[in-house]
């Protein structure tokens, strides 16, 4: 079976361990499309969060504490930087520091963000069973309207808003720049048409997945394969599991529980996967959106977790 999954941070890395083991077992093969809007330049270098996220917790070197960057690091260069007077509000580890030189080189030498990935021949994928592709080659910054104080708003760069400012501000606006121009990675728009299961990690849904929908051609591409599509909801007992979807989905007019995530996806989705905690809401949320919902453990502490939660979405589909 192929599947495609559209994936953002930590929830998403959680899930796709599952998703790979049930993969391997069962002799899947997934394509990951990674979510590129929380891509920065620091100290000139592209740092891409998402696909580097997505990429460690797939390896297994992330740090599954800290929920970003890697196992066993240590924080040599920064402190240096910040003796030096270089920003250091974004913390880069010293084995994280490799990955984002090789990818800037790359870049600098004239490959797309596509070809930094490394996804080098069929016989890999067939071995590994799952290849990322970015949604986009194209730049888009996810960007963030916040309220500095009464009156005054201030464009900030999701990074900024996220790290820097530590979620303070209040949100007024989230907009994609570069999205309308941007086109779908090499590889996107074909993995969704020959899938046969897609799947919605349970990633927030607008700064997450909504970077993926905006990019023109894919949202309606997944139309097209409504019936093979699924979503897991990050929104466990009105509040997400981890990160700002709850000061975020408000300002995109999405509810913060299980049914407005699902809502974010409203023209998309045959399934829908929620938490025991959230089984209230199930016919609710089956006859407001025409959705199957399944209910299951969605809080994955491990792998046996992730794995069995992913089992639940592919069977949605049967
Ligand atoms: N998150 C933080 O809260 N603080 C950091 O200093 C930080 C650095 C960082 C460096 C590389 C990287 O790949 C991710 C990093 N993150 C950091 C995580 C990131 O800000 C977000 O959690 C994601 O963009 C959301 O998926």
């Amino acid at each position: 079976m192929k599947i495609v999954a559209l994936a953002g941070g930590v929830g998403a890395g959680k899930f796709l361990r599952g998703l790979h083991r049930v993969a391997r077992d069962e002799r899947h093969l997934i394509t990951i499309v990674v979510n590129t809007g929380d891509d920065i330049d620091v100290w000139g270098m592209r740092i891409c969060p998402d696909i580097d996220s997505v990429t460690y917790w797939l390896e297994g070197s992330m740090d599954r504490e800290r929920g970003w960057g890697r196992a066993d690091e240590t924080f040599n260069v920064l402190e240096e930087a910040g003796r030096r007077g270089l920003p250091t509000w974004f913390a880069l580890g010293d084995r994280d520091l490799v990955t984002h030189l090789q990818r800037s080189m790359a870049l600098a030498a004239g490959a797309t963000l596509s070809e930094t990935l490394g996804n080098p021949n069929r016989t890999w994928f067939l071995r590994r069973r799952w290849r990322i592709l970015p949604m986009s080659d194209d730049r888009v910054k996810t960007m963030i309207a916040a309220e500095e104080r009464e009156g005054l708003v201030h464009d900030m760069h999701f990074q900024e808003y996220w790290v820097k400012r530590r979620a303070e501000p209040r949100v007024r606006k989230v907009w994609f720049e570069g999205a309308s121009r941007a086109g779908p990675a090499p590889g996107v728009m074909e993995a969704i048409r020959e899938a046969d299961a897609i799947v919605i990690c349970p990633s927030n849904p607008v700064v997450s997945i909504g970077p993926i929908l905006a990019v023109p051609g894919i949202r309606d591409e997944l139309r097209e394969r409504r019936d093979r599509l699924v979503g897991i909801s990050p929104i466990v007992a009105g509040a997400p599991l981890a990160g700002m979807a709850d000061k975020l989905m408000p300002v995109a007019g999405l509810e913060v529980s299980a049914l407005g995530a699902a809502s974010a996806y409203r023209d998309l989705l045959a399934g829908w996967v929620i938490d025991e905690l959230d089984r209230d809401l199930a016919s609710k949320i089956e006859e407001a959106l025409g959705v199957r919902v399944a209910v299951t453990d969605t809080v994955m502490r491990d792998d046996d977790v992730a794995a069995a939660l992913a089992r639940t979405a592919l069977t949605l589909l049967r």
